[in-house]
Order: structure tokens, then sequence, then C-alpha cells
């Protein structure tokens, strides 16, 4: 397992690559080029600044979150092959710096979403939030909320340009079954495919979060069977999962050790977070520790260890403690604490392993 830790860019992030390279264990930062507008190239010269910054501290950039999908891919328009073809270019200019894993996300309009970034948990610490009750109102007020909510930063999937063509959009996806989604996913991942294979570079799908549909929007992947389907659909060793905790733990329905047993050859990249549920269906986001949340943290790692797990991992989101300003569920702190709590437990297993 090699540890990461996900940074914003310099300018764009209130941790500094310095502060990551003092938290033991991080070998690698997960990275983007966040300026760029889905469906544009990334140029080979932009990837290259980001080396030279990584490279001073002794960073891997092997892992990227996200290369995003344009919205004609998702719907299936004819432009879809236009974007197809950027993003083939990209991965070939991404190669060429050695990275190993382009995360990215099939999530209708929103990326992950949340109804209070900065929800006390009772300690003075705040938390990521979601209220059930108030995503069924206007998704246009969900935006403003987000957007005024941000301290200035722009959240994956919020950028100011697509929510202001939020009522576009959602007319857009509205001949857009959940059945077609996965058709065009299937239509994505097939021309991806060859151009993984000759890169060595795995695609690795974020689920859907929360995992459920949202909006009257189609979500595909949120149970165990939908990533059964999402593996078996493209069975390519290059059509990989970005498994991702806290997503599919916001279900208590699902197990998330168990899809990790079942699919760690498949997993290219392991997100670990926490999520306390409420029983009126509401959650939190809570500390990496197992007890302080109910996805089952060290039964995760149990699982990654059990299956020889040699993908990236990195903590996900923090609360936001100590009064720091921060990105919401980015800050240093609690993401540096939950590397630890993670670390602690590989290495315990790791010793066991050994006697
Ligand atoms: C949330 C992240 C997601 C993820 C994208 C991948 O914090 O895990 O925003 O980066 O869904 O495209």
């Amino acid at each position: 397992m090699q540890m990461t830790f996900r940074w914003y860019g310099e300018g764009n992030d209130s941790v500094t690559l310095d502060q990551i390279r003092q938290i033991p264990g991080v070998e690698g930062i997960v990275w983007a080029l966040h300026n760029k507008q889905a469906g544009e190239i990334w140029e080979v010269d932009e990837i290259e600044e980001v080396k030279k910054q990584l490279d001073k501290y002794g960073f891997n950039m092997d892992v990227v979150e996200s290369v995003n999908v344009h919205d004609d891919i998702k719907i299936g328009l004819p432009s879809r092959d236009k974007y197809i073809e950027n993003y083939k270019i990209t991965l070939r200019n991404l190669a060429k710096f050695g990275v190993k894993v382009v995360c990215y996300n099939f999530m209708p309009v929103f990326d992950w979403t949340r109804t209070d970034l900065f929800h006390p948990v009772g300690d003075g610490s705040t938390a990521l939030y979601y209220e059930k009750d108030k995503i069924i109102d206007d998704p246009n007020e969900m935006a403003r909320y987000i957007l005024e909510e941000c301290e200035g930063y722009t959240m994956p999937g919020w950028e100011p340009e697509r929510m202001d063509k939020l009522t576009e959009l959602f007319e857009a996806y509205k001949p857009v079954t959940k059945e077609k989604l996965w058709e065009n996913l299937k239509y994505f991942l097939e021309q991806m495919m060859p151009v993984c294979h000759e890169c060595d570079i795995k695609l690795a799908i974020h689920p859907d979060d929360p995992p459920w549909d949202i909006f009257g929007l189609p979500r595909l992947l949120v149970d165990a069977e939908s990533i059964d389907r999402f593996v078996n659909m493209v069975d390519d060793p290059y059509n990989c999962l970005t498994l991702c905790s806290g997503s599919l733990g916001a279900n208590p329905e699902n197990c998330v050790a168990d899809i990790i047993r079942k699919h760690c050859g498949r997993i290219a990249f392991a997100h670990v977070r926490n999520v306390k549920h409420f029983p009126n269906g509401d959650f939190s986001e809570a500390s990496h520790r197992d007890c302080d949340g109910d996805t089952g943290i060290i039964e995760i790692m149990k699982a990654y260890h059990d299956c020889g797990f040699d993908g990236y991992m990195r903590p996900d989101h923090g609360r936001h403690i100590w009064g720091e300003k921060c990105r919401p569920g980015y800050g240093l702190y609690d993401r540096a604490l939950g590397i630890m709590y993670l670390l602690g437990c590989w290495d315990m297993l790791e010793s066991i392993e050994k006697k």
C-alpha cells in the first residue's frame, strides 16, 4: 500500500507541500489541474509545472484526482467523441510523467453532495453533513448555498460556471435513464481501455456520493451489486475502482470490507473515510477512528491487508479542528490524524503477519 495525500495545488490550497512532507508515511500527492474545465486537454507544460513542484519535496505524482468527464459523454451526445479524444490526449500527456492512476466519476451534474459543510460535531470541531430532507428542495438553491459556504474555494463538481447552467444541464439529462447512463459509461470505457493499456494508466471510477439518486438524477455506483456490474461490464485490469469507503458507507446496508475482499485486484485507489449514521437517514462525517463512525475502518484495513493491496490509499475528508480555516473536508490536521490512524492499523497488521 502506498499512502498519499490530496493537494489542490499552489495558491489553491490552505495546506502546503512542506506541511504534507512532515506527515509520516506520505509518498505521493494526489493532484489535479483544478483550473481545467471538463473536456479540456491537459497540456504537457502544465503537467510539468506540477511535477517540478512535487519533485522539490520528493513526492510522486502517480495519482490524479480527477480528470473530469464532460457532461456530453455522460449524456451521450454526438459531441462526446470530441471530448473522448481530448481525454485520450490528456492520458497520453499524463503518461509522459509516469502517472499510474486517474480517478474520475460518472455522476450526473453534481459531484459529492452535502447539505452542511461545517456542521458542529459536538466537541468544538465541525464536519461535512448530509440532511436527507434538504435534498428534495430546488437544486439551484443548493448550488447557491454551496458556492456561498465554500469560503472562496471552488468545490469539485460545483464550479460556478457549471452552476450557472444548472437549468440547462437538468434539461439535457432528462432523457438519460439509469440504463442509458450505464450504456454511456460503457461506451466511454471501451474507447479508453486501449489507451489505458498503451499508457499503463488505470482508470479508477469514484462511486457516487451519496450512494442514491438525488434531485431525480440517476446514480450508478451505489452498492455491491452495481460495483459487480461495473467491473464485469468492461472486464479489463485497467478498468478499476477508486473505492471510497465514505461514499458507499453512507448507506448502512453496504459492507465496504466485503466489497474490498471481492474486488481488491480492481481497486487502484482507496479512499478511507468514516461516516456516522442517524436513524432518520442523515449522516455526518466522522474522524477516521473506527468507533467514531459506522463504516468499519478496522475491518476495511484488514480487508485491504488480507488481500495484499498494493495500490494507493489516502485519508479522505477530515473534520475541521483546532480552528483551522480550510477547504471543506480538506484541512491538514484531521487528515494527518487520519493518516496516522490508518498507518497505525496497517503497521500493526504487518507486524502480526510477520510473527
Ligand atoms: C470528494 C472526492 C470526490 C472525487 C471525485 C472524483 O471529496 O472524493 O470529489 O474527487 O468524485 O471524480
